[in-house]
């Protein structure tokens, strides 16, 4: 049986619970900001409600661009630890539609895969039904609306969700995948970035329907074989990845803001020590091995950008993740001119650790 997978994307997720807490919102533009450890003055939007979006107030943007955009506007700030309950409040409900425990996969606070091929027997009108429910119980339960979108594959069904929102719900039957992905600009395709859309722009590729149309050997000759094979295989619609359960607690991290903007080797070089430390230390108390270092960066300009690394086996060695982690903020350095603000580690792919012993343990 062909697969039916459901995506759900909450609307404007934490603006709509600071609304959903204080009914005098309501009619107003509403952004929640993260304000720095520099206070009000620093800070970058998280998100912000619908209308203040039409001022041209997005996600990322600096809290005080914000505020010029649209002065009257109501500014909060993050209080993540509260969406977070929220967030699980509405990922049982999410989970207990999905057609058992292991078919549900909850990609960040906010979104979450579930497949339903089992419940609706792969009839597409009874997976809209379903989807209607998770809408009414979401709203029933939280008090906030989501966007749903159904497809015969992630890929669809994410690109689905987004398609109408707020509060929508789009059904992309097998059949008319085509005719839903062809118009679309190649940047909306789920997983392209402005790198990927730039090179695709420069070999005159604007449309989904376009890079559907190229030959699978141009494509690798530009991107290489994996990259190649699945832009081909995207513009087409094909996802054949399960839906699966990723635990957040598949990776270790720290991050935290330097005192000031810098680029300044000792200041950042001791900051990632000290968070490095912390990642270790974590890693050790739950006895597992890492597979995978990452390093992120958020510039002065609010950019954000990471590297990572994959390594040849797990291991739970302090050294490793030292040499590895330097080395990828030692390329940071060289790659860009701005001043840092704010850095991160994080380890990834974590396995029990079996018992062998690490340089760590010496
Ligand atoms: P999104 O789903 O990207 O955005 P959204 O739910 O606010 O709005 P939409 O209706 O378009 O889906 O992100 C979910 C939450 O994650 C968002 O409410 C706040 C947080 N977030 C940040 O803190 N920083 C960011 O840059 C982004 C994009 C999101
Ligand atoms: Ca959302």
């Amino acid at each position: 049986m062909q697969r039916v997978i459901i995506h759900v994307d909450m609307d404007y997720f934490y603006a709509a619970i600071e609304e959903r807490e204080d009914p005098s919102l309501k009619g107003k533009a509403v952004v929640v900001c993260m304000f720095s450890n520099r206070g009000e003055s620093g800070g970058a939007v998280s998100t912000s409600n619908y209308i203040a979006r039409e001022a041209g107030i997005r996600s990322a943007m600096p809290c005080k661009l914000a505020r010029s955009k649209n002065p009257d506007a109501v500014f909060l700030p993050v209080r993540k630890k509260f969406y977070e309950e929220v967030s699980s409040n509405v990922m049982e409900i999410l989970r207990s539609n999905a057609d058992n425990e292991d078919a549900f996969e909850k990609i960040s606070i906010d979104e979450a895969f579930l497949e339903v091929t089992e419940s609706c027997k792969g009839d597409y009108s009874i997976a809209e039904e379903i989807g209607m429910r998770i809408k009414e119980e979401v709203r029933s339960s939280e008090k906030i609306t989501c966007s749903v979108g159904i497809g015969p594959n992630k890929l669809i069904s994410k690109m689905a969700s987004s398609y109408k929102k707020p509060d929508g719900i789009t059904v992309i039957k097998p059949e008319d995948v085509t005719d839903f992905l062809k118009p679309m600009p190649v940047k909306k395709l789920w997983g392209i970035g402005k790198v990927t859309e730039n090179k695709l722009s420069e070999m005159g590729i604007r449309t989904v329907e376009e890079l559907s149309g190229r030959d699978v050997m141009e494509l690798i000759s530009v991107f290489g074989k994996n990259k190649g094979m699945w832009l081909k295989q995207t513009a087409s619609g094909i996802d054949e990845n399960p839906v699966k359960e990723r635990t957040a607690t598949d990776q270790i991290g720290r991050m935290a803001s330097l005192k000031n903007d810098t680029r300044n080797e000792d200041t950042i070089f001791s900051l990632l020590e000290e968070l490095m430390d912390d990642v270790i230390n974590k890693t050790v108390k739950r006895k597992v091995s890492f597979r995978s270092v990452t390093v992120t960066v958020i510039f002065s300009n609010f950019k954000t950008s990471t590297k990572s690394r994959t390594l040849n086996h797990a291991v739970n060695d302090r050294h490793i993740l030292n040499e590895n982690a330097k080395q990828m903020m030692q390329r940071f350095l060289e790659e860009s001119d701005l001043n840092f603000r704010r850095i991160g580690v994080r380890v990834g792919n974590l396995q029990e650790s079996t018992g062998q012993r690490s340089l760590f343990d010496f």
